[in-house]
């Protein structure tokens, strides 16, 4: 269930337009959207310097709200002495985590520009009429809050673990996007400003924090400027950030670059080749150790392996894609499909060796390669039941 409470009911005659999935009012200048989980300290200040920053007739704030404690009710508190019209999103079943939190803002604002930033004041307020105005005066689509281009600062990151967390995702999307991003030295930044009327709202699939990244990568919005500023250290409360973001992200990131299931099938390999050290393992303790004949112990030293593949393949790249059939069905298959494999390469390369005359070691490798898009074909699509879903990069 979602509440959506209008604090001060909009004081403007409303002519609205829709473009994509976004309301907008053209009176309004701006709509600020701030996500919030559990802020409830930092919401005065937080109001107070937004409303001396920014015309209460041209602005209006849209707090999406994921909050386990009383944020809500001190948003709507304080939204009663405060000129600028506020709203209070709540949501109960917080989907997409921040990134979603901030889409919701999306779909709910109505202003022409459109200013993401944090609740805790790490992003000062006073930044948001600048980042709007430069907006306008350059004709771009989005402007960035930079805390990595000339003047700004990230000296409010909290420890040099954090500071380190943050240089590598930065350095690694830039690489990862090189072109993209060649116009923006923040992509990991949550503060920015994108023209509204720019958007493309349902194009966006939003995971956790960087829902800046996922805006540029899937709207490939026109000219981007950037405004330096300096990162504060949070006024109060706690950072929502956590290990399980960072695994997020990674996620997120080989979603944006490779699409669905590119990025399964480069899991998938990486499983795969991960599976040779029990393989070789087993054999070794088989052979060496416990005198087995190599035949049978190949054949034990693969199930091992299968088995190894099935619970990393499992848990971690198909966790969301588990409730279409049960473990056992899952595995049985999966088990099945690992080994038959062998039937199908064996004779694959006697093929290829006495057929064709390649060596054996191309051979083999060959095999493998065939053996491994067959099975992570039919993995996806005859196993997990996944249906293909395009995914524009
Ligand atoms: N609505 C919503 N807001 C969130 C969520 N996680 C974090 N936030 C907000 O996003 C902003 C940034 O989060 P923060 O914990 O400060 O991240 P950090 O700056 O990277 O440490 C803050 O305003 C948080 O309250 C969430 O799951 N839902
Ligand atoms: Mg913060």
């Amino acid at each position: 269930m979602t509440v959506t409470t209008e604090l001060q009911p909009a004081r403007r005659a409303v002519l609205r337009g829709r473009i994509g999935e976004l309301a907008l009012d053209v009176s309004l200048r701006q709509t600020v959207v701030v996500p919030t989980f559990n802020e409830r300290d930092n919401i005065p200040t937080l109001l107070r310097r937004l409303a001396a920053a920014l015309p209460a007739d041209e602005t209006e704030i849209v707090f999406v709200d994921d909050s386990t404690d009383d944020t809500p009710e001190v948003i709507r508190a304080e939204a009663a002495n405060c000129p600028v019209p506020v709203t209070v999103h709540h949501r109960t079943d917080p989907v997409g985590g921040l990134g979603g939190a901030v889409v919701e803002g999306m779909r709910l604002a109505r202003g022409a520009w459109i200013v993401v930033m944090d609740a805790d004041l790490q992003h000062p307020p006073e930044i948001v009429p600048q980042l709007v105005a430069a907006g306008v005066r350059d004709g771009a689509d989005l402007v960035v809050g930079s805390r990595k281009t000339g003047g700004g600062t990230d000296d409010g990151l909290e420890n040099g673990y954090r500071r380190l967390v943050s240089g590598g995702s930065t350095v690694t999307t830039k690489v990862v996007f090189r072109n993209a991003l060649l116009r923006v030295s923040d992509p990991m930044s949550g503060l920015f400003a994108v023209r509204a009327s720019s958007l493309d709202v349902g194009e966006l699939r939003p995971l956790g924090y960087k829902i800046l990244l996922e805006l540029i990568i899937r709207n490939r919005p026109g000219r981007i400027v950037e405004i330096p500023y300096a990162f504060q250290p949070r006024h109060a409360g706690e950072s929502k950030s956590t290990l399980r973001e960072g695994l997020r992200f990674l996620k997120h990131l080989s979603l944006l670059r490779f699409g669905a299931q590119r990025g399964r099938m480069i899991g998938f390999g990486l499983i795969g080749l991960s599976g040779l050290i029990p393989n070789q393992l087993a054999l070794w303790l088989m052979v060496s150790v416990l005198g087995m004949h190599y035949a049978p112990a190949a054949v034990l030293a693969n199930m091992l392996a299968v088995t190894w593949n099935f619970a990393l393949i499992d848990s971690l790249l198909y966790r969301n894609h588990r409730h279409r059939r049960t473990l056992t069905s899952r595995f049985l298959r999966f088990f099945g499909l690992g080994n038959a494999d062998l039937v199908v390469r064996v004779p694959l390369l006697a093929l290829l060796v006495d057929g064709v005359g390649a060596g054996v070691l191309t051979a083999n490798l060959i095999t493998l390669v065939i053996s491994f898009a067959i099975r992570f074909l039919i993995l996806d699509r005859v196993i997990y039941l996944v249906r293909p879903r395009r995914v524009a990069i």
